[in-house]
């Protein structure tokens, strides 16, 4: 049986386990949790987190490299960067208008006096692009500090593109060094099904239909926004822009998706979603090994819609009208902090407090929506890799088109002489 499909047999299993032990056996599920669930689940983590860091050092060095001209990746990055932007800002537009119209902080009784939230605060933006550059790499690799970890990883790669032959030794063995890790994703896939299964049992478990009910208009709206953005936005661009058809492109990445789904971490993901890009999307390695990290990182779609439908959602309840100046405001500083957090579990929610700030809507509204962002965390961030994903199909088909025309305009070069 492949790999997709165990996976998302774990996940049904896991959310109808949960759910049944939930509404009928709550003392039995705290069992199951706490030797069998959890336990399974928190392995699972560990084993996909810990290759993390090394993988994204060995394949960006590798992807920069294997480049071999600097102009490349400069395209290449632009061409990133802009297709994680328009996308972020065109999700958070659709939260935003979902929201509005629906009006889902209209529907129902919301109890903003025991609304409590206190976030721990994110990093500026300024102060998350000024210390990119790591000061210490060996820092930033023990503390998976992944922004400065990919700058360093290019800087390396850049030095072995200009060292050519004289560093073929050091090259070789980042080169084993990435096959190691990439043959560590394989084995530790095999445990994907378990670890899943127990990770969405405890997550589906613990939470119930409870938060579900009273939240329910809230949820609809977010997921019917997560959708759109994934089947519209992203089935376009790969069949646009990527030559991809949206069918081929789903299929192909669900394993990532299951196993973002189960995680809720884009960073715990990445070996799968790169693993998956390039086995079964056809992404070659030095574009999957530079857009998918970068991605992880900078580009959370995703989180921009739950943030777009959470802002409206928190402003209707305590009767506030946002103006235009303040839509634009929410538009531009979730797209920004969007850069300066990690793919990580509920990240999105200390994101959510800056936007909220940023248009002084009262921060301690999150306390509305804490109950079901673990759900919401799981589909948003499935969102958030695919985004990546749907990127790195649509910069390698343009980078193929124009060594196609590259080829073209040989031949035509040399027919001439
Ligand atoms: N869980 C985050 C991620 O890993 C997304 C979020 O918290 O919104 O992408």
């Amino acid at each position: 049986m492949k790999l997709t499909t165990k996976i998302i047999i774990a996940l049904l299993a896991g959310a109808i386990t949960g759910l049944l032990l939930n509404l009928y056996a709550m003392d039995v599920f705290n069992i199951l949790d706490k030797f069998l669930f959890n336990p399974a689940g928190k392995i699972f983590i560990s084993l996909i987190t810990m290759l993390v860091v090394p993988l994204v050092l060995f394949s960006i060095i590798l992807g920069v490299a294997g480049l071999g001209d600097p102009k490349k990746l400069g395209r290449m990055g632009i061409k990133t960067i802009a297709y994680f932007l328009v996308t972020t800002a065109l999700a958070i537009v659709i939260g935003l208008i979902l929201a509005l119209s629906i009006k889902p902080g209209k529907l129902g009784h919301f109890d903003t006096k025991s609304a409590e939230f206190s976030a721990e605060k994110a990093p500026p933006v300024s102060e998350t692009l000024l210390n990119i550059i790591p000061t210490n790499p060996i820092d930033a690799l023990a503390s998976g500090n992944m922004l400065q970890v990919i700058v360093f990883a290019i800087f390396v790669g850049l030095a072995l593109t200009a060292l050519g032959e004289r560093t073929k030794g050091f090259y070789n063995v980042i080169e084993q060094g990435n096959e190691i890790m990439m043959y560590l994703v394989n084995i530790v896939m095999k445990f994907a099904p378990y670890g899943t299964f127990g990770l969405i049992a405890s997550a589906i478990g613990s939470q119930g239909l409870s938060a579900i009910k009273s939240m329910g208009v809230y949820m609809i709206v977010v997921l019917l926004g997560l959708f759109i953005h994934a089947f519209v936005t992203y089935g376009s661009a790969v069949y646009f822009l990527g030559n991809m058809s949206p069918l081929k492109f789903f299929k192909g990445f669900a394993p990532a998706i299951g196993v973002a789904v189960s995680t809720s971490s884009s960073n715990a993901t990445l070996p799968v979603s790169m693993e998956t890009a390039r086995k079964n999307l056809k992404v070659p390695e030095p574009i999957s090994s530079f857009v998918q990290p970068l991605g992880a990182t900078i580009n959370m779609d995703g989180t921009a819609i739950m943030q777009g439908v959470a802002t409206v959602f928190i402003a209707q309840v305590y009767n506030i009208d946002l103006s235009l100046t303040q839509i634009l405001t929410v538009i531009l500083t979730a797209v920004l902090a969007s850069i300066g957090t990690a793919g990580v579990p509920g990240v999105g929610l200390i994101m959510l407090a800056m936007v909220l700030q940023s248009v002084n809507l009262p921060v301690e509204g999150i306390g509305l929506i804490l109950g079901i962002d673990r759900l919401l965390d799981m589909v948003r961030t499935a969102v958030n890799i695919t985004g990546d994903a749907s990127c790195a199909v649509v910069v390698a088909e343009g980078e193929r088109r124009r060594m196609d025309r590259e080829k073209e305009s040989g031949k035509r070069n040399l027919s001439k002489q």
